[in-house]
């Protein structure tokens, strides 16, 4: 039997999962089924500024040079995972009371090491993440705080001098939550008309206890692709809230699984990426508290690697495209 790679290849598509450093490094099944179903993967921590950017005048690119490696082996894509957020940054960062202007300089030399170390391996990079939060207004962040608005701009700006890779703003929420597309929306909107190089807007789909119609999924891609940005599916996973949870959760789930993956699809998305692997590798199994709150199925593959339901619906989701 065909497996998800071997179909979506046949369709020029890539699918892709995050992949987390330590379980790959120990578990001999976990890089074998990675390998065997995706031809794409996004590095889930490892890129992030503490593990990449220890100490101020230190960068530490060994273990995402391992999982960059593993993807050209087995030819894989990689997505890189993220150049500047308000999360995971190292400790130094925040410490020392460093001028705005010593911020962007620190910004746009992590932005040129990082970049430049991966240059015609990464293919796309999460440039900018999660830059707007839940009250649709600007995040609150080192960045925000030093350079104001600018640092957005900056960022893209500094990463396009150093490689070819396309560039992406990523952010959750986008398809549920109206008020914070808007805000999106016009942002990079007025980013593009300054001829700032942006190519693309990343959906993390992480659908916990939301569950947006095919409608709300259309009209989010097409909205981004109509100022001619390329839209990718980033981030999915599917778990419901406890409580609220249907009896019925797999079978549910699965025929969701499915009107995600159409209505990416239908609407021409050619790269598709999971937040992880099996069911025990989900983040949500160790954020806060969210364990307790919401079901700790969210994937497409049980936690001894058995393929669920929803991995055929995803499968069959594809074969569809002609
Ligand atoms: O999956 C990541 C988890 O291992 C980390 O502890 C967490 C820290 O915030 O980040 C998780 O990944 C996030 C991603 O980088 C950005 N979008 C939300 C993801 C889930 O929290």
């Amino acid at each position: 039997m065909s497996s998800l790679r071997e179909i979506a290849e046949s369709r020029s598509i890539s699918v892709g999962t995050c992949v987390n450093y330590s379980t790959w490094k120990d578990d001999g099944d976990y890089r074998n089924l990675i390998s065997e179903e995706f031809n794409m993967l996004t590095p889930e921590n490892c890129l992030k500024w503490s593990f990449i950017h220890p100490e101020k005048e230190e960068f530490d690119f060994e273990k995402a040079d391992e999982l960059v490696e593993f993807a050209r082996e087995n030819e894989m894509g990689v997505t890189g995972h993220t150049l500047v957020w308000h999360m995971q940054n190292p400790e130094w960062l925040g410490e020392e009371n460093f001028e705005s202007e010593e911020v962007e300089r620190i910004m746009k030399n992590h932005i040129m090491e990082v970049v430049s170390h991966y240059s015609g391996e990464v293919e796309a990079w999460d440039v900018v993440n999660e830059a707007v939060n839940d009250e649709a207004e600007l995040r609150e962040s080192i960045w925000l705080k030093a350079m104001g608005e600018e640092y957005i701009e900056k960022a893209f700006r500094e990463a396009s001098k150093h490689c070819d890779a396309k560039l992406f703003y990523n952010d959750y929420g986008l398809i549920y939550d109206t008020e914070k597309r808007e805000k999106v929306h016009q942002l990079l909107s007025d980013l593009l008309d300054k001829g700032v190089p942006i190519d693309g807007i990343g959906l993390q789909s992480h659908f916990i206890g939301v569950h947006p119609t095919s409608e709300e999924i259309s009209n989010t891609i097409e909205k981004f692709q109509d100022l001619g940005l390329e839209v990718r599916m980033t981030e999915l996973d599917v778990a419901y809230e406890k409580g609220k949870a249907p009896e019925k959760l797999e079978e549910k789930q699965t025929e969701y699984y499915r009107k995600i993956f159409q209505a990416y699809l239908e609407n021409g998305v050619k790269h598709l990426c999971l937040w992880g692997l099996r069911d025990s590798d989900s983040w949500i199994n160790t954020f806060q508290d969210y364990d307790e709150k919401y079901s700790d199925r969210p994937l497409l593959f049980g936690e001894n690697g058995d393929r669920k339901k929803s991995y055929e619906e995803v499968k069959d989701s594809i074969k569809e495209l002609n």
